[in-house]
């Protein structure tokens, strides 16, 4: 009997891109509504392999885990989890964008100890902390623009993708840290165990990728 292959994936624009590549690997989930469906197990037309649906800063852990085979996660919350136990095979190239310091354009910033509003906590102290910046965390859950605006922090730390926005909020990308794009990964354990049918897969990932 085949083993079960279990990818993890969150439900927004991950999934929106990640569908054709899937499709392209063979892999099309059984559902007819993805949209409205508030289904969390999903069959797909290969019999052995299920999707399982999560938040998107839940996929490394469901994979390292080993809850979930195999996961799409963005490089922006690969950054952002300190697990040990994940391969990182393939870089899909979907759901790009920057994630980026902002602040306002033309305001200068404080020479002392920086307030950054973020909800990428452990990235932005790593890397300020490799600038020699001195920098208070402020650790929020959404709505970061909104940070500088009432004065609770001088910049955010956040993804950017077309600067919109930024921009509605009378802001502008001031560094990159760093370029993002969603990673195939892989709980070690199954990659042992389960090698072959792994390795098929993210083989088919990978040709599914280059096609694009
Ligand atoms: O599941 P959950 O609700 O927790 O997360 P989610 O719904 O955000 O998950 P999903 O599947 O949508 O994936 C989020 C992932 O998409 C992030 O972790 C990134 O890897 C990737 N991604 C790519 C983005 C963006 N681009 C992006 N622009 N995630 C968020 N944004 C937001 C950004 O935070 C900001 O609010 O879009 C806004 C900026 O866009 P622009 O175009 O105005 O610059
Ligand atoms: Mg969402």
């Amino acid at each position: 009997m085949t083993p079960t292959l279990t990818i993890a994936v969150s439900k927004g624009r991950i999934f929106k891109d990640a569908l054709p590549l899937l499709a392209a690997a063979g892999v099309v989930p059984q559902e007819d509504d993805l949209e409205s469906s508030r289904k969390l197990i999903l069959d797909t037309t290969l019999p052995h392999v299920k999707l399982v649906i999560i938040r998107a800063a839940d996929v490394p852990t469901f994979v390292e885990n080993g809850a979930a085979d195999l996961g799409i996660a963005g490089k922006d919350v690969l950054m952002e989890f300190d697990g040990e136990g994940l391969y990182e095979p393939l870089d899909l190239r979907i759901a790009r964008c920057r994630l980026m310091v902002a602040g306002y354009p033309d305001r200068p910033l404080p020479a002392q100890r920086l307030r950054v509003a973020t909800k990428y906590v452990k990235t932005a102290r790593r890397y300020f902390a490799a600038q020699g910046k001195q920098a208070e965390i402020i650790k929020l859950y959404g709505s970061m623009e909104l940070a500088p605006i009432v004065g609770l922090a001088d910049v955010i730390v956040d993804l950017v993708d077309t600067g919109n926005t930024l921009r509605a909020n009378g802001l502008a990308p001031l560094e990159n840290i760093a370029e993002i794009s969603s990673r195939l990964i892989v709980n070690k354990a199954a990659m042992k165990i389960k090698h072959q049918l792994v390795k098929n897969f993210v083989e088919r990932m990978a040709a599914a990728v280059a096609n694009e």
